[in-house]
């Protein structure tokens, strides 16, 4: 029984993990002028002696992109519908949103939350749905969090 161990040179990722379970199956496998198994030979040439390769591929985690959704100020939204708004979809106290609702009145912008790419997409199209059916000129947009 050979068992061999190879990891490429050349700074692939995967590992090869080859089982040889013959020598004679070896020599077979790795010199081309030796006569092979005839056409339809399963690997490992059928006799259940076999050669497995495994391939172990590392697992890559990345963490995602994060994004500010932030509404913008404007001269006719109503207060206590954008305090609606930032409790509804931004999950804020009464207190949290009237703060935030106040900081847009005053600064002209502000940050109701950050998450993923699809959440801050879909909150700020949940706002300006809502503002346009209810015919407020309120604006929401969401920029990368860096
Ligand atoms: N400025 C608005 C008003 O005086 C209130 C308002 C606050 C509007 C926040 C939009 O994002 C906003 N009625």
């Amino acid at each position: 029984m050979l068992l061999r161990r190879m990891v490429p040179s050349n700074s692939r990722r995967n590992v090869y993990l080859m089982v040889m379970s013959e020598l004679s199956e070896h020599v077979r496998m790795s010199d081309p002028n030796l006569p092979g198994p005839p056409a339809g030979t399963p690997p490992g040439g059928g006799n259940g002696i076999g050669v497995d390769i495994v391939t172990q591929t590392r697992i890559k985690t990345k963490k995602p992109s994060l994004y500010r959704v932030l509404l913008l100020n404007d001269d006719y939204t109503p207060m206590e519908f954008v305090v609606y708004i930032l409790e509804r979809y931004f999950n804020r106290s009464r207190e949290q949103a009237t703060r935030i609702m106040l900081h847009v009145h005053q600064k002209g912008v502000g940050l109701c939350g950050v998450y993923t790419y699809e959440v801050a997409e879909t909150k700020v199209a949940q706002v300006l749905d809502l503002a346009k059916r209810h015919e407020h000129p309120l604006q929401c947009v969401m920029e990368k969090d860096d």
